[in-house]
């Protein structure tokens, strides 16, 4: 199998049978053996109907179906697991992303990358969204160290490694060159074509922002601190510690020769306040460390080849 084509839905019926219409056009003209895999995350229009039934038309078509609505990422999750084409292709359901792109997407993977993501660079989507996608995405490139300017297009080509290998859940989705980067995997991107959303509605709403940032603290935190916890804590709480010693030392001192009284020097609660916190803070990096020293997960190291070892 060459192709995989993942593409995660939710309530997109009046657009199922354009974008099967499109996709079969480009693949068949590519001349490679393709999969499509569908899945459908507890949609309530009538989609899974649609799509039992182009299955039954087109064997390449797969379906997965979920009993309620788990999101995006998971739904993502899924379809990874199961693909087996070569390469695998994401995009969305709502006719935004062109299939069209396909051929130039592979040519540009072909170059030498394990990961090629769409640019939205012309974007059909309203100010509301496009303001702070731009913000997300210059935050993101800092923090992944990896300059993109559209992580979370839903257009994108993978090499079958790829979507092996990097877990997705919660909204991770929106990050997944930066989880492919730090794994060393290649990534670039190309322009594509955008298309204004042609039926039904957006199905994200306000929570994209919350959710998104507290993906990014989870996925920050994990990726450099899970087998060392105690460097994050551990440094906050000696800072925090250390004040609050040196406040509290200077108060007793004050006290002993000039005989001034605690009563009112307000600073008094913020030594002892710092000291407190100081010791929670290198208590909870010792518990981390605790959490991950029984932890029985490999090293987690990303390897690209190994040769000359007999298959086990
Ligand atoms: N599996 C799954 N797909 C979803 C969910 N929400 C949206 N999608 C799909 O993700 C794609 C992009 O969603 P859309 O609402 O167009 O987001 P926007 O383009 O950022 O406004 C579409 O194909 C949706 O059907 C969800 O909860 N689960
Ligand atoms: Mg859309």
């Amino acid at each position: 199998m060459e192709l995989s084509i993942v593409i995660p839905l939710l309530n997109e019926k009046e657009s199922l049978n354009e974008l099967y219409q499109q996709i079969k056009a480009v693949v068949q003209q590519l001349q490679k053996s393709y999969e499509i895999i569908l899945i459908d995350d507890g949609s309530s229009d009538g989609s899974e109907k649609f799509l039992l039934d182009l299955h039954e038309q087109d064997r390449n078509v797969k379906i997965i179906q979920f009993r309620k609505n788990y999101g995006k990422s998971a739904a993502l999750a899924e379809g990874f697991a199961r693909v087996q084409g070569e390469y695998v292709i994401t995009m969305d359901a709502d006719l935004q992303d062109d299939p069209q792109e396909i051929p130039r997407l592979i040519q540009k993977l072909e170059e030498g990358y394990d990961l090629v993501s769409g640019w939205k660079k012309k974007r059909y989507d309203p100010l509301s969204k496009r303001v702070p996608s731009k913000f997300f995405n210059w935050f993101v490139s800092k923090v992944a160290g990896l300059r993109l300017h559209d992580f979370n297009c839903g257009l994108k080509i993978y090499r079958k490694e790829v979507v092996k290998i990097v877990k997705l859940y919660g909204q991770l989705h929106r990050f997944i060159p930066m989880l492919a980067h730090w794994q060393g995997f290649r990534v670039s991107e190309i322009p594509v074509q955008h298309h204004p959303r042609k039926y039904g509605e957006s199905k994200f709403g306000v929570s994209r922002f919350t959710s998104g940032l507290f993906d990014l603290i989870t996925i920050v935190f994990l990726s450099k601190f899970k087998k060392r916890p105690l460097h994050l804590f551990g440094v906050a709480g000696l800072i925090a510690f250390l004040s609050g010693l040196a406040i509290s030392l200077y108060l007793t001192i004050e006290r002993i020769f000039t005989r001034s009284y605690l009563s009112n020097r307000p600073i008094l609660f913020l030594g002892i306040l710092l000291i407190i916190v100081g010791i929670q803070f290198v208590s909870i990096g010792l518990l981390g460390e605790m959490i991950t020293e029984t932890q029985t997960e490999r090293n987690g190291l990303s390897i690209r080849k190994m040769i000359g070892f007999d298959p086990s």
